[in-house]
């Protein structure tokens, strides 16, 4: 029989340190995951080191613009959820917008980093691009979680 149940998805949002620098900004994002019906799963404030910025970003070692974004990230506090939702990676990438502010700004004024975003590389948020990627910076920054277990035994209950 076919059922109607909704299946969450898991995404890892992260508010970047330009963004938690500003309180009422940080605010204003977190209402945004909750006016849009996002589960908060997990929530954890921290800061990177430079080799977790690198790590983190290995996937873009080379690119011009690598070192500017390894600093940036590792310059201060950040905040990372784990967002559960039907869709949760495009609907999150949906909000978040183009990662070139000017692109946003122009195609998407109403997108997280066509409003907040002050450049290409402090652009506000980070989302994860696929469901593969979420599992694997999911782990990266909550190493005790487990995507697994969240998916087999406290998804359901959401049904
Ligand atoms: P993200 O991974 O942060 O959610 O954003 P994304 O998929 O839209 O962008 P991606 O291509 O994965 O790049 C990761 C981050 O690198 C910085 N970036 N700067 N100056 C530039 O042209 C440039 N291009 C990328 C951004 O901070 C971007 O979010
Ligand atoms: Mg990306």
């Amino acid at each position: 029989r076919l059922r109607c149940a909704k299946v969450l998805q898991l995404t890892l949002a992260v508010i970047k340190p330009d963004a938690v620098a500003q309180p009422l900004l940080l605010e204003a994002l977190h209402r945004k995951i909750l006016e849009n019906n996002f589960i908060i799963v997990r929530r954890k404030d921290l800061i990177w080191k430079r080799s977790d910025s690198e790590r983190f970003y290995a996937e873009h070692k080379g690119r011009f613009f690598y070192q500017r974004l390894v600093e940036f990230m590792s310059s201060g506090p950040m905040r990372a959820y784990i967002l559960a939702k039907e869709d949760a990676v495009s609907h999150w990438r949906e909000l978040m917008g183009p990662t070139k502010v000017y692109r946003a700004r122009y195609t998407s004024p109403k997108t997280i980093r066509a409003q907040y975003g002050l450049t290409d590389t402090r652009n506000t948020t980070h989302g994860s691009d696929s469901s593969e990627s979420a599992e694997r910076e999911i782990a990266f920054f909550f190493p005790e979680f487990s995507v697994q277990h969240w998916l087999e035994m406290e998804e359901p209950h959401f049904r």
